[in-house]
This record gives C-alpha cells, structure tokens and sequence, in this order.
C-alpha cells in the first residue's frame, strides 16, 4: 500500500511520533493509502523551515523569471501524471472520474497563470504624490513572508494549487495542510515539487488534524499569513487565533448562492444551468447555485422539464464514466445531509425528485429538489454541501433580488436571462462575489473569486489574488539633495 511522507524542508519524513492515518476511498470503504500524520512539533519544524527559507531570500530574491521557471516545471509535473492524479483524486474524494479529470486540467491551467504571474512586475510608480516634480514615489509589492496555507477536502488539488500558485508567485515561502478527508493528491504534489528545481524548504506539505496542526500554523508567531478555505465556523476560529501576530488572513468560506431564473430565459438551458449549478460534484461546492429562484410564470414548465432532467441524473461509481452523481465524502456528511432532507420534509417543503439514498453503504444520495421552499425555512438558509437544491419561487426582479440578498453569506450566485440588460442590473444588485450571467462555476485565473458578508475575507485568483500574499510598501526618494532647499513642511493656515 503506498504510503505518503512529511514534506518538510525538501525531506520525505515520518511523523515525529511515526503515527498514519487512512486514506479511504468513500464510494468502496477500501483503505489505499496511508499518510503520516503531522504533530504540532512537525507542524513547528515545517513553519521552522519555511522561516529559514524565507529569510535566506533563496525564493524572494530569485529573480522572477526564475521564479516563474520553476513554477512552470510543476505545471508539466501536472500535466506530465495527469491520469494518475484523476484517478487518484476520485478515489480519495468520491469526484467522478469525469469532474477528477477536469479538476487536473484546471489545477495545471490555474498554476500555469500563476507561474506567469510570478515573472509580472507588480511595482508601480505613483505620480503625483508628496513633493510633484521634486520626489519619486514607488509602491512596491513585496511578499508578505511564510504562509500557512489551509484547504478543505471538496477540491483537494485545485485548492492545493489556487493557494500555492499565488503565494509562490508573489514570493512567499508556504506550509499546505490538506485536509484529513483528502490528502493523497497535496502529497503527490509534494513528489512532484520535489523533482523540481524549486529550492529545498521553499514548499513544505504536512498532513494531519486541522485542530493540531492547522491550529499550530494559526498561533505560529513565525508565520505571516493564512491563507484558508473551508467552513465559516472554522474561518471564525482562526480569525480569532490569528490575533495573536496580528497576521494577514484570507478566509474563503461557505455560502447558500442564488440562482435565478428569469420569465424570459431559454427554459431548456437554465434547467441545464440549475443541475450543473447545484448538483456540481454531489452539491459539495461552496459556490454552488443551491437557491434556485423561478419566475412564476415560467414556474410550472421549468420545473416539470427539471423533475425529469434530475430523475434521469445517474447515481453510482465515480469511476464510471457515465456516472452523475457520486458519493458524498464520508459517513458524517451522509448524515447530515439526510437529516436535512428530513428537516425539509418537516418544514413543509416538498420533494419533487430524490430525497433518499440508493445505498447507503457507499455514500450514496439521489440527487434531491424540494419544491414549496420559503427562504425561511433551514434548507434555504443553511449551508448543506451535499445534492439537495431547494426551488423558490418569486414574482418580479425586485423580489428575487431581495431574497437572494437575505442569506449570511455572498459568494457566489447566477442569472438567466435572454436581456443582458435587464440580468446585469440583477447582477450588480446583488450582495455577492461571483455572479454568472447564463452560465455557471466558472472560474477565470484571472478573475477575483471571494465572498462578500460571511463567506469570506478576500480574494483568491486573478492579481487581487496575489496581493492577498504581498504588503505594499511606499518608498518615498527626495531629489533635493541640498538641505538649503528642503522645506520639510508648510504650514496653510487658513484665513
Ligand atoms: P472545515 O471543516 O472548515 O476544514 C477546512 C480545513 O481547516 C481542513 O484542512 C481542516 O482540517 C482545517 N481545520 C479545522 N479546524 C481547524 C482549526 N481550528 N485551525 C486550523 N485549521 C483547522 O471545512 P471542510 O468541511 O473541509 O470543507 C467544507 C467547507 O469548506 C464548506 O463550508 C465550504 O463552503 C467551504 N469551502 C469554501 C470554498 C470557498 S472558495 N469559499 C471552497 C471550498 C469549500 P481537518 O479537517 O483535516 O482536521
């Protein structure tokens, strides 16, 4: 059985108490992995050499094109073990084979614009500040230091590299934690760094328990920022831990988006939109469009042709080709996810298709709409990750703007519509990161992805992403060099 090492400081090690844990493939039960399971003293040991790293200037002071070089050799290390990376991340998160495929691709894409990125000058001259004509103004982007950089288990590699990929561009040295769920792909991707040029102790990758050694990175006073995504409740907790050093945090978190179906969209497309919108990778997807709101006229048709699109979802072995809908991650999230088809139930919400699981054994749940949703009721409010998509209807634009703007969170959302026009205006009104017009989950590398209200401080992506991981320094330079002719300040007093 293939075992997976610390990565610390260019080194393949055993935990210092030499303890695993299992990598489990949800869908089978099987047991294919196994992966030493990091202490807060190897966590310390990590953040020990990245600091050293970081100090030495062995990244920060690469010059960027070398940097950027670097960079591109994990991008053909990708692409290069591209299958064995699908197949290995299906196993470990239930994603079917089809969405692990493109989850590969995309990782190798996003890194591919990071490395780019890494040989982009970000400095700027500031015109027009202080003394015109007699100063130089510079705005440098310099990297903000070590980074504790934090994941979640729904899209281990591209998370893995959309916190990566900008850190190292802007010159950090980083910790990745994966999360226990799913680190098999973030620990192939530490081989892969390994036979890269990248300088030892730059990348270092440590597995285990987000309240030990996630922990360990947030109250670490070396380490300068966190980079994380997961739950709200957890981005919550390490704010608060983060105080300590005061250090720079990006969280991305949960959300409960709004996807709304105008009366002039194309029926048959938006409830293409609405499936791949809620039911991406079995619901499990923090953008996800888990509110659809339907214009009332168009109700009773689209809702008819999206009972009979959903029905027909096929629920089975991720490693099938043909497969839709795969299993959920682990025995917790069956769990809850079920208990909230229950509390749907019990709210008075209908379900129009699914509502149970196929087997249970293998983590299975049927793709699942409840009907008669209010935005009231738990279902709509709560964040559920799992295929459950709960129909709202509403009656004019002013309307669903505004139930689509009553929820905690802003992170993602979409609009369907025939009139540009008229879903932009619904676009700008509402209170969230991301809005797809006709269209769904597309990421842009070049593009600020983040949430508004409590889905998250920050930006991932595009060169918002990338600042998240630099401080801006202001050097002032004076070209008066005669002390005669300084005048250090003057007094306007006013009349
Ligand atoms: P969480 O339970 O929040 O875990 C995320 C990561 O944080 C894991 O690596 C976890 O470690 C670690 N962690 C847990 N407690 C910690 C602590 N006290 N200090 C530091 N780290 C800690 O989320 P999840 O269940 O893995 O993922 C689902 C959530 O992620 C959903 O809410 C979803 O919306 C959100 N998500 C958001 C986005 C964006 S971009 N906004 C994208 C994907 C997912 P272990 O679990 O390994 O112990």
């Amino acid at each position: 059985m293939e075992k997976y090492l610390l990565y610390i400081n260019g080194e393949f090690k055993e935990s210092s108490d030499k303890t695993t844990f299992d990598a489990v493939n949800p869908y089978s039960g099987e047991v294919f992995a196994q992966i030493s399971k990091a202490t807060a003293e190897d966590a310390k040991d990590a953040v020990r050499s990245a600091r050293k790293a970081f100090d030495s200037g062995i990244w920060s002071e690469l010059p960027r094109s070398e940097r950027s070089r670097i960079m591109k050799q994990i991008v053909d290390k990708i692409n290069e073990n591209a299958k064995q990376l699908a197949k290995l991340e299906a196993m470990d998160s239930g994603s079917t084979i089809r969405k692990a495929g493109e989850d590969v691709y995309l990782s190798a894409r996003s890194m591919n614009y990071f490395a780019k990125m890494a040989d982009v000058d970000l400095d700027e001259n500031i015109e027009g500040l202080s003394r015109p004509g007699v100063s130089k103004n510079i705005l440098r982007r310099e990297p903000v230091g070590v980074a504790g950089l934090i994941i979640p288990w729904n899209f281990p590699l591209k998370m893995a590299v959309w916190k990566l990929g900008p850190a190292l561009a802007a010159g950090c040295t980083v910790i990745l934690k994966p999360a226990q769920e799913t680190s098999v792909t973030a620990n192939e991707l530490a081989r892969l760094i390994d036979m890269t040029d990248m300088p030892k102790g730059v990348v270092n990758i440590i597995s285990g328990s987000g309240s030990i050694i996630g922990n360990e990175l947030v109250n670490n006073a070396d380490v300068d920022k966190i980079g994380f995504t997961g739950s709200t409740e957890v981005g919550k907790t390490i704010m608060i831990n983060a105080a300590g050093n005061l250090k720079k945090i990006t969280l991305e978190c949960g959300g409960k988006s709004a996807n709304i179906v105008l009366d002039d969209a194309d029926i048959d497309m938006s409830v293409d939109g609405a499936v791949y919108a809620a039911f991406y990778h079995q619901g499990q997807c923090c953008e996800g469009g888990t509110r659809l709101l339907v214009h009332e006229k168009i109700y009773d048709e689209f809702i008819a042709k999206l009972k009979s699109k959903v029905s027909k979802m096929k629920t089975g072995d991720p490693m099938d080709k043909t497969s839709d809908n795969g299993p959920v991650i682990n025995r917790k999230q069956f769990d809850l996810v079920m208990n909230y088809i229950k509390a749907g139930k019990e709210e008075g919400a209908e379900v129009l298709t699914g509502g149970k699981s196929p087997d249970e054994s293998r983590l299975l749940i049927e793709p699942t709409v409840f009907v008669n949703v209010n935005n009231k009721m738990k279902i709509a409010r709560e964040e559920i990750f799992g295929p459950i998509l709960a129909v709202i209807k509403f009656k004019d634009d002013e309307e669903a703007v505004r139930i689509a703007n009553d929820s905690i969170y802003g992170l993602g959302g979409g609009v369907w519509s025939r009139d540009d026009a008229r879903a932009l205006k619904i676009a700008s009104a509402m209170r969230t990161g991301t809005v797809w017009i006709n269209d769904y989950h597309l990421m842009n590398d070049r593009a600020p992805f983040g949430g508004y209200k409590q889905s998250g401080i920050g930006r991932e992506f595009g060169i918002d992403g990338i600042k998240e991981y630099t401080e801006a320094k202001h050097i002032h330079i004076d070209e008066i060099k005669d002390l005669n002719k300084k005048t250090w300040y003057k007094t306007v007093v006013p009349d």
